[in-house]
C-alpha cells in the first residue's frame, strides 16, 4: 500500500516509516522540522542523538535498498498538500504532523493559538486534498485519549448508546479535554467526522494514550536510524522523562501525589496498532474511533516501577512529589474500553517493566546528553499562571 506520513521526522513518524516499510508498504512523508525547533525552544534536545533527515534517508536506503520520498515543507499550505497527493497518490495517510504537547499549548496566548491553528489547519488541508485528489484513500488520524478527559464513568471507543427523554441514539461520547492542545485534537476529530459524512471519506481516529520507549526492532544498531526521545517538560512524556531522570540520578518528578491515571503504550505496540489500522481500512464514509493504549496506571505507580527497574540496573533514584503545574484531577475513575484493535489482531509484545529495562539500557549510553540538560527537568509552565519553577511537596512519595 502507498502510505503517506505527515510528521515523518518525529518520534512516531520516523519509527512508523521504518515499521511500515519493513512490512512491504511504499512509504513517503513530509515534515517541516517543527519538533526539532520546539524542543530547542524548551532549552532541550533529544536524549538519543538524532541524525538529519538527509542522513536518515541515506541510512534507510543502505539498510532497505528502498528510496523513501520526502517533502520538506509546511502542510499548513494547501497547495503543497494537493501537489504531494497528486504526485504520490496515497492509499492511506497517517496524520502525525501536529504539535503534540499539552504544556507547550499552555505557555501563553501565542502558543495556544499556534497549536490550535496549526493542528486544525493541517487536518483541514488533508481532508480537502483527499476529497479533491484521492477520495478513496484512508485517513488514519492521531487523536488522543485526552480528548475524553477523565469522566466518572467508563469511556467507550468514540460513540455510545444513550437514552434521553425516552428516545435513544448512538452519539459521540462527550469530549472534556484538559489543555488547549487536547482541545485542538477534539476540533480535528469533529472536522474529520463531518468530512466523512459530507464527502464519504473513510477515517480512523486513534485515541492514543501516552507512548514510551526508545526503539523498535527495525532501527537495529545503526544510530542514524534512531528516533528522537524527548525529556523536557513539554515534549517528554511521563515514562520517557522518568527513565531519563533515572539515568542521571535526578529525582523522578511526580506532579502532585501522582494519582492521575492514564493509558500507556510502548512505541513498538503503537507501531503495531497504527499498522493494523492502515491495513484494515473502514468502508467509504465510515468514521471509526479506536482507543489505543495497553494498560492504565497512575503516575506514582509508574514512577515506582521505573525506580524498581532502574535500581535493578544499578541506578538508584528517588521519587519526589512536586507541586502540580497542571490543572487536572488528582484522583479519579479511569476505565476506557480498548476492544477494536484487539478484534483486528493486536497483541502486546512487551510488558511495561520489560520495556522500561530496554529503555534504561539504551539511555545509559546517552547519559552525558541528558546530564547536559539537567536544568530543564523541573517544569515551569503552569496551566493557570505565569511561568515559574514548581516547588517540592515532599521528598518521600505519598501513596495514593
Ligand atoms: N506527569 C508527571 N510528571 C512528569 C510528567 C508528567 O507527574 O514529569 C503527569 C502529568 O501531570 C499527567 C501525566 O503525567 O497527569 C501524563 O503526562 P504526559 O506529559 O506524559 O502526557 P500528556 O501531557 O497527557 O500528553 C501525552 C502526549 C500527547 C498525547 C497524550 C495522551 O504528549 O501527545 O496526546 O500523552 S493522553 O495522556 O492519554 O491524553
Amino acid at each position: 500500500m502507498r502510505v503517506f506520513i505527515t510528521g515523518i521526522d518525529g518520534y512516531l513518524g520516523w519509527s512508523l516509516a521504518q515499521y511500515l516499510s519493513a512490512r512491504g508498504h511504499e512509504v513517503a512523508g513530509a515534515d517541516i522540522y517543527f519538533r526539532r525547533q520546539w524542543v530547542e525552544e524548551m532549552g532541550s534536545w533529544s536524549a538519543t542523538p538524532i541524525a538529519s533527515m538527509e542522513t536518515r534517508l541515506q541510512a534507510f536506503h543502505e539498510h532497505t535498498g528502498k528510496t523513501l520520498r520526502f517533502w520538506h515543507g509546511d502542510l499548513r499550505e494547501y497547495e503543497l498538500v494537493e501537489r504531494i497527493f497528486r504526485e504520490f497518490q496515497p492509499q492511506a495517510i497517517v496524520h502525525l504532523g501536529e504539535c503534540p504537547s499539552a504544556p507547550y499549548s499552555m505557555i501563553d496566548v501565542h502558543h495556544a493559538v499556534f497549536v490550535q491553528t496549526a493542528n486544525i489547519t493541517t487536518t483541514f488541508n488533508l481532508l480537502f486534498a483527499m476529497h479533491n485528489v484521492c477520495p478513496d484513500a484512508h485517513l488514519v488520524k492521531l487523536g488522543t485519549m485526552g480528548e475524553y478527559g477523565t469522566p466518572n464513568m467508563d469511556i467507550p471507543e468514540g460513540f455510545f448508546e444513550v437514552e434521553f427523554r425516552g428516545r435513544r441514539d448512538r452519539l459521540p461520547f462527550p469530549r472534556q479535554a484538559g489543555s488547549w492542545y487536547h482541545w485542538s485534537k477534539v476540533h480535528g476529530s469533529n472536522n474529520i467526522m463531518f468530512a466523512c459524512k459530507l464527502w464519504g471519506i473513510r477515517a480512523t481516529d486513534i485515541m492514543q494514550g501516552v507512548v514510551f520507549g526508545t526503539r523498535i526492532e527495525e532501527m537495529g544498531d545503526d544510530e542514524r536510524l534512531l528516533t528522537r526521545l524527548d525529556f523536557d517538560q513539554a515534549f517528554g512524556t511521563a515514562i520517557n522523562r522518568f527513565c531519563c531522570q533515572s539515568v542521571i540520578g535526578h529525582p523522578l518528578t511526580v506532579y502532585g501525589h501522582g494519582g492521575q491515571t492514564r493509558g500507556f503504550l510502548p512505541l513498538r505496540d503503537s507501531m503495531q496498532c497504527l499498522t493494523l489500522s492502515v491495513e484494515n481500512p473502514p468502508v467509504a464514509g465510515e468514521y471509526r474511533v479506536f482507543n489505543q493504549f495497553e494498560e492504565t496506571y497512575n503516575i506514582l505507580e509508574l514512577a515506582l516501577k521505573v525506580q524498581k527497574v532502574a535500581t535493578e540496573l544499578g541506578l538508584p533514584v528517588e521519587v519526589q512529589n512536586l507541586e502540580n503545574p497542571r490543572t487536572e484531577m488528582g484522583q479519579h475513575y479511569y476505565h476506557p474500553d480498548r476492544q477494536n484493535l484487539i478484534d483486528l489482531g493486536y497483541q502486546p509484545t512487551h510488558d511495561v517493566e520489560a520495556e522500561m529495562r530496554i529503555m534504561l539500557q539504551d539511555l545509559m549510553r546517552y547519559r552525558e546528553r541528558i546530564e547536559e540538560r539537567r536544568d530543564i527537568l523541573i517544569p515551569d509552565i503552569h496551566w493557570n499562571g505565569p511561568r515559574k519553577k514548581v516547588h517540592l511537596l515532599s521528598s518521600e512519595p505519598e501513596r495514593v
